[in-house]
């Protein structure tokens, strides 16, 4: 069986999503995502202009040979759109290896672990009051755990609380310029602690809650975070500082015990080798998508699993369901798997991508479909092109752009 065929979709239901469509000599079809937010176009061409023409004639079953050809045959290695575009490749081959055995994704990778992978959901308020709904709207669809973010006093904007709820908080703004929101961190540590305090008065001891930072603090300011929500118990602490240094969790680790959670903007296993190996996180959280595919992060998760670190993928609505499909028949069958990230998607974007996995009282299951168990409705997608949108951008009060 060879590779006959490879294309790039690229459509925007909603929001933009990249999409490889392989096709093999046999008739059958794989599809990876490769959905990079606010910089789509750009893995789009790398895999047009550079990597189609280097898959058409390969044997569709040799995964890890193909990903070594790409990763370590281009001489220029990592960075996430080379990591997307080498990810959604690895995706469409396992696809089809699936398809090809007549077994669902989690099957080849040693089959169940679990009946099902704990999800968490997002909620949001500008106030508590909008929180405490917020978070009450969540447990009524099922969800058993719960990412809180809050507005803060003084701040118009912050990102990831919705202005209309949960539903439209992330979609990047389209336009042809990223929006602009002023960040305070001292306004944010002062009101922080409060938030956590009155939402245990309210839901008591024992509903798991998470909490982003967004690689916004310091890491004295994290540290100093880390202990005030030590008596709230969190399930973890996401992305306290900018994650391109790694060494700055040793002094947050120093000063508290709350979990850490960090990995949404890597995209190698480098990035997370000193992290894992000093036992300075808790939980690994690369999206399958931006760190080179199932592949990869198979290894990422391996050498946390050394270190009692657990997995927990990006599971964003700016990736798309082919990559959830993805990240849930890996975390039904990985020893260490923690947590999935659960953010629905608009129900056309889940029209134009039809998808096995589903979600049930808490649980998120891939289904048993071959392969990954995601179709791509062609027709439909065509009716929605791309459309240029960012994620925006933080400036302190003062003018200066700032980490986010
Ligand atoms: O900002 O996926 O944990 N989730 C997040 C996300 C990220 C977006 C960036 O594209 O932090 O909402
Ligand atoms: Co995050």
């Amino acid at each position: 069986m060879k590779i006959v065929d490879v294309q790039v979709i690229v459509t925007s239901p909603t929001r933009n999503f990249v999409t490889l469509k392989i096709t093999t000599s046999d008739g059958i079809i794989g599809l990876g995502d490769a959905t990079l937010n606010g910089r789509e176009l750009a893995v789009a061409s790398y895999l047009r202009d550079h990597i189609s023409p280097l898959l058409i004639g390969r044997d569709p079953s040799r995964i890890e040979d193909t990903w070594n050809y790409l990763y370590k045959g281009a001489y220029w290695r990592r960075g996430p759109v080379t990591m997307a575009a080498v990810a959604a490749v690895d995706m469409a081959l396992w696809d089809i290896k699936g398809k090809v055995a007549g077994l669902p994704l989690y099957q080849l990778l040693g089959g169940a672990s679990r009946t099902g992978c704990l999800a968490y959901a997002h909620a949001t308020g500008a106030d508590l009051p909008e929180l405490i709904d917020s978070v009450h709207e969540q447990l009524d669809l099922g969800y058993r755990a719960i990412r809180v973010q809050t507005g803060v006093p003084g701040l118009e904007k912050v990102y990831g609380v919705g202005h209309s709820g949960v539903a439209t908080y992330e979609p990047a703004d389209r336009g042809a310029r990223p929006s602009e929101e002023i960040w305070d961190t001292s306004a944010y540590l002062r009101h922080i602690p409060s938030v956590f305090e009155q939402l245990r008065n309210h839901f008591g001891q024992e509903l798991p809650l998470l909490h982003d930072a967004h690689h916004r603090l310091t890491p004295q300011q994290a540290a100093r975070l880390g202990k005030e929500l030590e008596p709230y118990d969190l399930f973890w602490l996401e992305d306290v500082t900018p994650a391109e240094n790694p060494a700055a969790l040793r002094l947050v680790r120093q000063h508290t015990t709350i979990p850490l959670a960090i990995g949404e903007v890597f995209n190698n296993i480098w990035d997370t080798e000193l992290l894992l190996s000093e036992q300075l996180i808790d939980f690994i959280r690369c999206a399958i998508v931006h760190a080179g595919g199932i592949t990869h992060v198979r290894k990422i998760w391996s050498l946390a699993e050394l270190y009692q670190v657990r997995a927990a993928s990006h599971g964003p609505t700016d990736v798309s369901p082919i990559n959830f499909a993805a990240a849930v028949h890996m975390g039904l069958s990985a020893a260490n798997f923690g947590i999935q990230e659960h953010m629905r998607h608009q129900p056309l974007v889940d029209e134009v991508f039809r998808h096995a996995f589903r979600f049930d009282d808490g649980y998120l299951h891939p289904g048993e479909e071959p392969g990954l168990g995601v179709s791509l409705d062609e027709e439909l997608a065509s009716r929605y092109p791309y459309e240029s949108a960012y994620l925006p951008v933080a400036y302190l009060p003062d003018g200066t752009l700032h980490d986010w």
